[in-house]
């Protein structure tokens, strides 16, 4: 009995470790179970995370090459803008040279050459000045002044609105001496004498000399002039007349009153006779280099003025008349040697 009490007893204990065993095998399986889901779990947030990672380098990799795409086209849009200006320059250069060559007479035929020179019955040893110029510069009033006459007298050349000239007219200066012979050529810029090809139009390449009679501003007209004398070797003049005129103006710009008694008009006439000087000066120099041309001179007068000057009187509202007179007797003896 107490045998088999204790064999019982043996046996409950050696279930009871079993059991103990089993639940110890149990625990450890079930901790090692744990301990790997919860490695699996930080394995899977792991991966999870570097997925996140990689998805947000791979968004800013395609944000970047999406700006560098928008660069790249930024950049080819500004290089067409570029590309089109310069070509917009280059069509508006191509397009002002082709009208100044345009501007340049064509070289006149030996047969339009003779007629033109029979035209103004150019003659052996005379020195034939040909006075130019947009209409209403002044030029027919000036050829008066050069052969001695007031616009009124007998024989001058008409001026005025509408009476302008449509041919070349010819006035040999009066005085028995003179070898000059004067002409008076057709204002540019009406509608009867258009300013395009008017050198040629005139015959202007038959004389031996061009006044360019200058109006209010200097004209492409009066360039293209310059120019096709320059070419064709004829000496040219700038004159800008209607002086006394302008100067008149500009007193009453700068405050004259020609009303008020006690006005200190010589003054004012000295301050404007300085200012007209000078702006002349300037505008004709910026318009000769803007037009390529060589600097000269420019020779202010009036009609009065240079009429004054040819018969030998003296007069204190003159500017270049004299200087002018002297400059052209120049021009005519270099024409005769
Ligand atoms: N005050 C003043 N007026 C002038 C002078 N020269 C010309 N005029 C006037 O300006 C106007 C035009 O002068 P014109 O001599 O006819 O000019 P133009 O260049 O021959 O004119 P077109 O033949 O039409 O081309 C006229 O009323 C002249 O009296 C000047 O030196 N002083
Ligand atoms: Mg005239």
């Amino acid at each position: 009995m107490g045998a088999e009490l204790s064999r019982i007893a043996e046996q409950a204990e050696a279930a009871r470790r079993a059991q103990a065993d089993h639940e110890e095998a149990e625990q450890a399986r079930a901790a090692r179970e744990a301990a790997e889901a919860q490695a699996r779990e930080e394995r899977e947030h792991a991966e999870r995370l570097a997925q996140e990672v990689e998805e947000e380098r791979r968004r800013q990799r395609v944000a970047e090459e999406a700006a560098e795409r928008a660069t790249i086209v930024a950049q080819q849009e500004q290089e067409r803008r570029q590309r089109a200006r310069e070509e917009e320059n280059r069509r508006l250069h191509a397009e002002r040279e082709a009208a100044q060559e345009a501007r340049q007479a064509q070289t006149p035929t030996p047969e339009e050459y003779s007629a033109f020179r029979e035209v103004i019955q150019h003659t052996e040893g005379f020195f034939h000045v040909a006075l130019s110029g947009i209409a209403g510069s002044g030029k027919s009033s000036l050829v008066n002044s050069f052969c001695g006459k007031h616009n009124m007298d007998l024989g001058a050349a008409a001026v005025g609105a509408n009476k302008t000239n449509f041919a070349v007219a010819r006035y040999p200066d009066p005085h028995p001496s003179s070898r000059f012979v004067w002409y008076d050529v057709p204002g540019a810029g009406t509608l009867k004498v258009p300013d395009w090809n008017y050198f040629n139009d005139q015959g202007l390449f038959v004389f031996d000399c061009i006044i360019v009679v200058v109006n209010n501003s200097f004209t492409a007209t009066d360039v293209a002039i310059l120019s096709n004398a320059r070419r064709f070797g004829i000496p040219a003049f700038i004159v800008r007349s209607k002086a006394d005129q302008h100067i008149r103006n500009l007193m009453k710009d700068i405050g004259y009153n020609s009303d008020d008694e006690g006005g200190n008009k010589a003054s004012y006439f000295a301050r404007a006779r300085d200012q007209y000087v000078a702006e002349t000066a300037r505008s004709i120099r910026t318009n000769l280099q803007e037009a390529k041309l060589p600097d000269q001179p420019v020779y202010l007068v009036s009609n009065i003025g240079l009429q004054a000057a040819v018969t030998g009187r003296a007069s204190e509202k003159m500017l270049d008349e004299v200087k002018l007179l002297t400059d052209l007797g120049g021009a005519a003896r270099r024409y005769a040697l």
